[in-house]
């Protein structure tokens, strides 16, 4: 395997040149990095890595976490010893996070799957048997044959996210013809503000939100934990936003960190948000603070949108999110003061209460009235990067899985068709609930055999007991399939329940299809190895072309590898796998970010328009224009429990993560101080929480604070793993998944609302 060679360690990719000067630049370098090195050897320095010889680096893509940076690995003899981000990455801009460094740790974890295993014991026991590759596949495919000639294809599901998922959660299931497919980004994170945005502007989010940080003079964040939520390039826009003196307002039951920074925070009630939305739109409506001539060529039904906002007052609002009514004009006003360079950051895992997809559409409606839409320092438009599919025959069933991940596959931004609607209960509206992949109601078939059968599970990446709410439902359906198989890199807990584990090759082991990033500049982006497998495992695109191949799917797997793969996609924009690792592993086209850029109008809904007012809700049976509903309030003794990320884990796949572990090596529940008091707790002690069914969690650090309300609590979700294989996770903190033992079902997105469920704090015994 041939990769961009560094001529020294510092300046890697810049260095090599074929000018003479630039040779005779790299010979000092290395002649002085000899001279150092030498040095440094005779007082027993150990050598710093980027001087040692033989290094390599590679440009790839980051798979640590959803936002998937583009990055330079260094490895010397086969071995990596840095990641850093790539400069000319428009996602990571040369810089990278904690998590994304920790891949090192991540691929050399002594804990990973290292070989193809088969179920002896009970499923859920964890006991199974070496396998070859050979094995573990023909009796997968076996299975499924067999399945599907009983209960037809679509009775197998495929789950799946991680950076491979496409292969297996878009392509195989595709291929294979089961509409049962689906990604936990979707209806357990974004679906609400795709849903909500394709409705007000034609267009999704997409994976990159497009907020102009580097312009923008005054935002909103209502619930975005950014700082804690650390995607790399929202850190830099925001701190970036910062610099530049743009004025913040952060919305959130809790002190976050981008609260600490905020000029005004507004400490909600939980689930009220809607009634905070309506309340601003009100106020810059009703003090003129809205961007008229915008509004006049863009938008429709401002007249509806007045009239129905008339009742929503500061006044109104301010009892039920218990802010005072002075806070939320003033708030309203300190965004609208700076239009049309003013936006609320759409939020990313919206999937809270139920009525998310209202929510959101009260979102964009406001941004709509400042006039953010294409107009530079609000919300910029998206572009989606031009290449190719690769040809294959028609697929059996159309769609995709969808996300909220920046993926492969990314350029199909549409919101995915409705694989799980057929799985859903009848009497659902039509486009509604159909219109996204709602993984979570796929699980209910496996038990049930209704509306029909699920009987097997394609697990690809996909954390099934931490990721969907209810896992005790979960491990029902697990208990009830005729075939599970999981292809995984770590042994988590859903591991002991598979028939078969595959385990697959890290992401800097392995190709995977190119990243195409709708974007400002849209771009294409390849992942490519920048070292070896390890172990006995395989990468993604060669067990489902494996599969695929057994499965009797041979016209959709012409191809033999996946550089056959890539390059026949990127000759659609005259480049090649070899080309594109020589111009730094990224083709960055022209966008056309602000609305003076294009010809025609951006927005793509029926009237061409900003719906303002929705007639397609309308039309559902569904309001039109959003209305607040109030969720439960926690019953006495209990607070609502709240979950957010913690800056250098990764959902739950990074709690095992040596290094990783080190800089958080459990999580803490969050208590207001003045509950703490109540109950005699203090900082410290070890907590049991437990939920209104009577899940428990595990003990955990309790964390008394004045942060956070005190009808609500607050943990980093993905911790308190149950599976002994994890050898640094288990047992460390506790999971807020084992305590949301129900969900809110979203009616319009599919979403399913997981901060519906209250716990009781006791003392650990
Ligand atoms: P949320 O869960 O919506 O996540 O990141 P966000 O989209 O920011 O936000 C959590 C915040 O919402 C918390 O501060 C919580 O106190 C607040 N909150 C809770 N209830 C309410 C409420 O009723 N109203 C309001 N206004 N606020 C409330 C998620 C994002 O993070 C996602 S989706 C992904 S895919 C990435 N994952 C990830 C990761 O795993 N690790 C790290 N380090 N960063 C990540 N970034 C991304
Ligand atoms: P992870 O815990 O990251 O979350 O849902 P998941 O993506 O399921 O699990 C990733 C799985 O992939 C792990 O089993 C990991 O070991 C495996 N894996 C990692 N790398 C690879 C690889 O290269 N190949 C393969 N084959 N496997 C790999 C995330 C989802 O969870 C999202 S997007 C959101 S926003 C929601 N967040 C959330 C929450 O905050 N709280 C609760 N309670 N539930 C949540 N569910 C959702």
């Amino acid at each position: 395997m041939s990769r961009a060679r560094a001529g020294t360690g510092i300046t890697r990719r810049t260095f090599i040149g074929s000018s003479a000067a630039a040779v005779a630049a790299a010979g000092l370098m290395r002649s002085l990095r000899t001279n150092v090195a030498t040095t440094a050897a005779r007082f027993g320095i150990p050598t710093p890595w980027h001087q040692r010889p033989g290094l390599q680096v590679t440009h790839t893509v980051c798979d640590m976490c959803p936002w998937h940076c583009g990055i330079d690995v260094s490895t010397i003899d086969g071995e990596i010893v840095k990641i850093d981000g790539n400069p000319l990455d428009p996602k990571s801009n040369g810089m990278l996070c904690a998590k994304g460094q920790g891949g090192v740790s991540f691929v050399n974890d002594p804990d990973r799957l290292k070989r193809p295993q088969i179920r002896t014991g009970e499923r859920g026991a964890g006991e199974f048997r070496d396998a070859t590759w050979e094995e573990a596949l023909d009796l997968i495919a076996g299975r499924m044959l067999e399945i599907a000639d009983e209960s037809g294809p679509e009775s197998v599901a495929f789950l799946g996210h991680s950076g491979g998922d496409t292969w297996f959660v878009e392509y195989l299931a595709q291929a294979w013809g089961s509409p049962n497919a689906a990604k936990p980004s979707s209806s357990l994170c974004t679906s609400p503000r795709e849903e909500a945005m394709l409705l007000t502007t034609g267009f999704p989010v997409g994976g990159h939100e497009p907020v102009d940080w580097d312009e923008i003079g005054a935002f909103a964040l209502i619930g975005s934990h950014i700082g804690e939520d650390t995607r790399n390039t929202v850190m830099q826009g925001f701190s970036t936003a910062m610099a530049n003196g743009a004025e913040l307002v952060v919305v959130d039951p809790r002190f976050s960190t981008a609260a600490s920074k905020a000029d005004m925070w507004l400490p909600i009630k939980p689930g009220t948000d809607t009634a905070l939305l309506l309340a601003w739109i009100n106020t810059v409506l009703e003090e003129g603070l809205i961007d008229e001539p915008y509004l006049e060529e863009w938008a429709t039904g401002l007249d509806a949108l007045v009239e129905h906002t008339k009742e929503f007052t500061a006044d109104w609002a301010a009892p039920i999110t218990e802010l005072a009514a002075d806070q939320i004009r003033e708030s309203a006003r300190m965004l609208a003061r700076r239009r049309p360079k003013a936006a609320i950051v759409p939020g990313r895992h919206v999937t809270w209460y139920g009525n998310d997809t209202q929510r959101m559409r009260a979102v964009f409606i406001f941004n709509a009235l400042l006039g953010a839409y294409g107009r530079r320092g609000g919300l910029y438009l998206n572009s989606s990067p031009y290449i190719e599919a690769y040809p294959h025959p028609p697929f059996a069933v159309a769609g995709s899985a969808g996300g909220c991940s920046a993926e492969p596959g990314e350029e199909s931004s549409e919101l995915p068709l409705g694989p799980s609607g057929k799985a859903r209960a009848d009497g659902v509206r039509d486009r509604f609930l159909r219109g996204s992949t709602a993984l979570q109601e796929l699980i209910d078939p496996m038990i049930t055999g209704e509306p029909y059968p699920i009987r097997a599970l394609i697990a690809y990446g996909i954390n099934l007991l931490h990721s969907i709410p209810d896992p005790e439902r979960t491990k029902d359906a697990l208990r009830n399939l005729d075939l599970v198989v999981a292809i995984d890199v770590l042994p988590q807990e859903h591991i002991a329940w598979a028939d078969v584990v595959l385990p697959e090759s890290t992401y800097l082991e392995r190709h995977d299809d190119l990243w195409t990033v709708s974007h400002r500049t849209p771009y294409v982006a390849l992942r490519e190895p920048a070292i070896e497998p390890m172990y006995d495992t395989k990468p993604g695109w060669w067990i489902a072309r494996e599969l695929g191949l057994r499965l009797g799917l041979d016209g959709y797997f012409r191809w033999e590898t996946a550089e056959d793969w890539l390059n026949t996609r990127l000759r659609s924009v005259g480049s090649s796998v070899e080309k594109l690792r020589d111009a730094g592993g990224v083709i960055v086209q022209d966008g056309a970010p602000y609305l003076e850029d294009r010809d025609s109008s951006p927005f793509l809904t029926e009237s061409s328009k900003i719906e303002l007012y929705s007639h397609t809700l309308e039309v559902a049976g569904l309001d039109p224009i959003p209305v607040y509903e109030p969720v439960e309030d926690p019953p006495e003794g209990f607070q609502r429990l709240l979950y957010g990320r913690h800056p250098a884990h990764t959902f739950a796949k990074t709690q095992n993560t040596p290094t990783l572990r080190a800089l958080h090596p459990e999580n803490e529940v969050w208590i207001a101080s003045t509950v703490a008091d109540d109950l005699g707790v203090q900082s410290g002690d070890k907590v049991v929480l437990v939920n209104q069914d009577g899940a428990r969690s595990l003990p955990v650090s309790a964390r008394a604070t004045e942060r956070i309300r005190p009808d609500a609590v607050y943990m980093v979700h993905g911790y308190g793993h149950d599976a002994p294989g994890l050898t640094g996770a288990h047992r460390a903190g506790a999971s807020d998944t084992k305590l949301q033992t129900r969900y809110a079902l979203d009616p319009i997105s599919g979403g399913a609302g997981m901060r519906v469920n209250f716990v009781r704090v006791e003392k650990a015994s």
